[in-house]
């Protein structure tokens, strides 16, 4: 690596020592105003929000770059024991007005913004969102790094960055029509190439034996076709506490000799068209929030990921010790985001043994003393497995390796249950069959000394069903670290009107110690603070319609119920559930069964994966339903049904403060944690949901008076399994019966004939494995107690104001506590925040 070279006569270098930035008005105006004019090169004639948007972005940015370095300083000095968060999705959203609140100067900026005829909310919409995941996984990992900078945790992200992200979703025709997030268009303001880090990936090949001097035998993996990983870090700031962390993505890239070969042949074009092969590997993100098989990119891309990130940390580590890796393992802790980088277990073990020269027991005490894995998932067809052929081709060195590893497991499997061939086969990290394949989830369980489910439910599951072998061999490694959000954007930022409510009552502890959100309590028969609450609850429906208005076309009744469900389409979360539910009430308004009613405002948003035939066909049943009902003058204000198209962590921001209810209604036992239920509780939306994932937690939390429960649980849903009969549900419930009427006389699509004869069937099926009727009639009741609740105002902002108390263990504060108190076993390390 090149260093300056500073002339000896100048012990202390001047350049780097840099005055601090001040944090006021006057100075963030004046740095706005220079980047503006001498680095954009823009005036006053041409306004263009974008440039006032990077403008300021830099300015602040700069105030982020020397804290990052007094951390990174830190970190160094103190030579702590640091933990890496290594995942395919980083869903980061926007982030100006979290560096603003990060930083305690949203209210300065905004002055100076004004004092330019600048609308700071303007500047904060126009940033795209990071959208480098598909949901749940990659927005935890968002929120995890705020929470890990917060603690003062010396935790960095690893990941890849894609040039496209998560598609954004129109809706034509009511289909979804996925077009390409090329969300770098306009450049990114936040992060830092750093091409003096580049690392070398190796593709291909194959692996060459031979016996050393000392007579071991040494592997080495040749012929490749190299790529390189060029690293991206964006800063990661901690609320209000000096610590800034790091983010670091990989782009591949061609390697200077890509051409060599096709180049002396004389094939120039072919050569450097080669040059794509290499620089597609980090081009897209994979819009599956369920395994895809078999694609040969993605294995690319996680390879791609797990040993940049390796070499990368090594390199530090030889940089200062050489290759006395004893302590090694004391100084580091890989947390794998579900089974998607578990190669990095075989890789860590690559780089010991063959590049670094350790026996293969020493290394392998440190891989598995290092490497922690966090499942998010129950659904057994959504573990990923690879073919073993395509490991062959791809990486025939990590192959070996893990038959090595597979070996030395089942040999430890035999010694414990002598003779039990079938649990032989059934623990094997090479499933056989017609083909074999590499089962990543056992690769990372035997790989980790941690293993953990996200909600209590999920973490019980995994131990009685899908790793049960795994826990009977290793009970020590299981464990439980239920999920979180982050407080700082799902509540602070996202909500400030009630964030201000909340800290005018119980002062601002809460940013940092959601806990105290239970002294809110105290307040529930406050009368002037309760119609606070539902002055700010009201506001913010409000600017939800306002929001959408131009959209919709029309506006939404702001007294109606805003029943929300928000999350990734998939059939075991039930959106058909709660689209049957919205038919039964159109139903009923048409049959005039409408005594007591409660007005209702029903928006689903969220995105289907491109190739998933179902879900995509539920969008288009939700879009027809909604079309039919929002023009029926008979229906008017009782009901509105509207998709909200694109749903990305951004419009999130804006939904859930503006949310009365939350729906949950997962069949019970398939959902691993749900996070999305969490943001709505902190902003004070009550839930309708089933008892599964951190549902449950929630339910524990807020009481059972508050939360309205229903449907079986997860041990009677695998109960009934075998005699699951639908049709009998139908016959035995009239109000479902003429749903399912409405469906099948083709009412939602007098145009489009048979369309929905697919989701019918599947209703239907007494093999749906979701179970979607099962729990009609408990839904529909449970309902009936959100209207009956909704219809007494007091009673409902009560029980709002108890969720939003009784949220404080949903904070990703907690969270991280636990992962870093039984997992990681850090050190915070408090940073000097220099005069700030
Ligand atoms: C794997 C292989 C190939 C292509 C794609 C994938 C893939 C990508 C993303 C598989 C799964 C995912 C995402 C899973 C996910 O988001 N799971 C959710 O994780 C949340 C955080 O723990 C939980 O709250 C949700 O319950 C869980 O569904």
């Amino acid at each position: 690596m090149a260093h300056i070279r500073f002339y000896k006569s100048q012990p202390k270098p001047h350049i780097t020592k840099l005055a601090e930035l001040g944090m006021d008005k006057e100075q963030l105006e004046a740095d706005f105003k220079r980047y503006y004019g001498h680095r954009l090169g823009r005036d006053e004639n041409c306004r263009t929000l974008n440039y006032a948007y990077q403008a300021l972005s830099m300015a602040i940015s700069d105030r982020l770059t020397e804290r990052w370095k007094r951390t990174y300083n830190a970190y160094k000095n103190q030579d702590c024991r640091k933990a890496y968060y290594l995942s395919m999705e980083f869903l980061m959203g926007r982030t100006l007005s979290n560096a603003m609140l990060s930083l305690g100067i949203h209210d300065a900026v905004d002055e100076a913004m004004y004092d330019l005829g600048l609308e700071l909310e303007e500047l904060v919409d126009n940033e795209p969102d990071a959208g480098l995941g598909n949901g749940g996984l990659g927005r935890l990992a968002a929120c995890f790094l705020d929470s890990c900078a917060t603690l003062g945790l010396p935790v960095n992200g690893y990941g890849l960055r894609y040039e496209y992200g998560m598609f954004s979703q129109d809706i034509v025709n009511g289909e979804q029509i996925e077009k390409p997030d090329h969300w770098l268009r306009n450049g990114n303001v936040w992060e830092i190439e750093r091409l003096e880090y580049r690392q070398r990936i190796k593709f291909g090949g194959r692996t060459e034996t031979r016996t050393d001097g000392n007579g071991v035998l040494r592997v080495s993996w040749v012929d490749t076709r190299d790529v390189y990983a060029v690293p991206f870090d964006t800063p990661i700031p901690g609320y209000q506490n000096g610590t800034v962390n790091t983010l670091r993505l990989w782009k591949a890239t061609a390697t200077d000799e890509f051409d060599l070969q096709e180049f002396n042949a004389g094939d120039y074009a072919e050569s450097v068209a080669e040059k794509n092969t290499a620089e597609n590997i980090t081009m897209v993100l994979y819009p599956n929030d369920a395994n895809e098989n078999g694609k040969a990119l993605r294995l690319r891309q996680q390879y791609l990921l797990a040993s940049a990130s390796l070499q990368d940390i090594i390199e530090t580590w030889v940089g200062r010790h050489g290759h006395d890796f004893a302590s090694f393992a004391d100084k580091h802790c890989f947390q794998l985001n579900d089974t998607h980088p578990s190669i990095a277990v075989a890789e860590l073990m690559r780089l010991l043994v063959d590049i670094y020269g350790l026996p293969w027991d020493k290394a392998w005490a440190i891989t598995s003393s290092t490497m922690a894995y966090t499942n998010h998932t129950l659904l057994p067809e959504a573990l990923e497995r690879w073919s073993v052929n395509l490991f062959r081709q791809l990486l025939p060195r990590l192959l070996e390796i893990i038959f090595e590893i597979n070996a030395r497991f089942l040999a430890e499997v035999s010694a414990r249950w002598p003779n039990d061939t079938s649990r032989l086969r059934r623990m094997s990290l090479i499933e056989e069959g017609r083909e074999q394949y590499v089962r990543m989830a056992y690769l990372a369980i035997a790989g980790s000394y941690s293993v953990n489910g996200v909600a209590q439910l999920h973490s019980e599951l995994l131990q009685k069903g899908l790793f049960r072998d795994f826990y009977e061999l290793w009970p020590h490694k299981f464990n439980n670290k239920t999920n979180g959000v982050t407080p700082r954007r799902w509540l602070a930022a996202c909500n400030p009107n009630l964030a201000e409510l909340i800290t005018k009552t119980i002062g601002d502890g809460w940013l940092t110690d959601l806990s105290q959100l239970q002294h809110l309590k105290r307040y529930v028969d406050d009368k002037a603070f309760c119609g606070r609450w539902r002055e700010i609850k009201q506001q913010a429906k409000q600017n939800l319609i306002d929001f959408k208005k131009q959209e919709l076309g029309f506006d939404l009744n702001v007294n109606a119920l805003f029943d929300v469900q928000v999350k990734r389409i998939h059939e075991y979360k039930r959106q058909l559930l709660n689209v049957l539910h919205v038919i039964h009430l159109y139903d009923r308004i048409k049959r005039g069964d409408t005594a007591n009613w409660t007005d209702r405002c029903v928006l689903i948003g969220g995105k289907a994966a491109p190739g998933y035939f179902m879900a995509k066909r539920i969008i288009k049943l939700i879009n027809n339903v909604s079309n039919v009902i929002n023009n029926d003058p008979q229906v008017g204000d009782k009901l509105k049904l509207i998709f909200l198209p694109n749903y990305r962590v951004s419009a999130m921001e804006k939904i859930c403060p503006g949310a009365d209810l939350s729906e949950q209604i997962s069949t019970a036992g398939k959902e691993a944690s749900g996070t999305g239920n969490m943001k709505f509780m902190m902003n004070g939306a009550l839930t309708i949901g089933t008892l599964d994932g951190a549902n449950i937690e929630i339910r524990e939390e807020a009481g059972d008076g508050n939360f309205f429960l229903f449907g079986l649980n997860a041990q009677e849903v695998e109960d009934l399994h075998h005699h699951y009969d639908p049709k009998a549900i139908i016959q035995q419930d009239a109000d479902l019966q003429r749903v399912m009427r409405l469906l099948e006389c083709g009412h939602f699509n007098p145009f489009e004939f048979g369309i929905f004869d697919t989701l019918i069937a599947s209703i239907k099926s007494p093999h749906d494995p979701w179970m979607t009727i099962a729990d009609f009639r408990s839904f529909i009741n449970a309902q009936k107690r959100v209207e009956t609740a909704y219809r007494d105002q007091e009673r409902w902002t009560k029980m709002s104001i108890l969720n939003c108390a009784a949220s404080g263990k949903f904070s990703t504060d907690r969270t991280i506590r636990e992962y870093n108190n039984e997992i990681w076993k850090l050190t915070p390390v408090i940073v000097d925040n220099g005069n700030v």
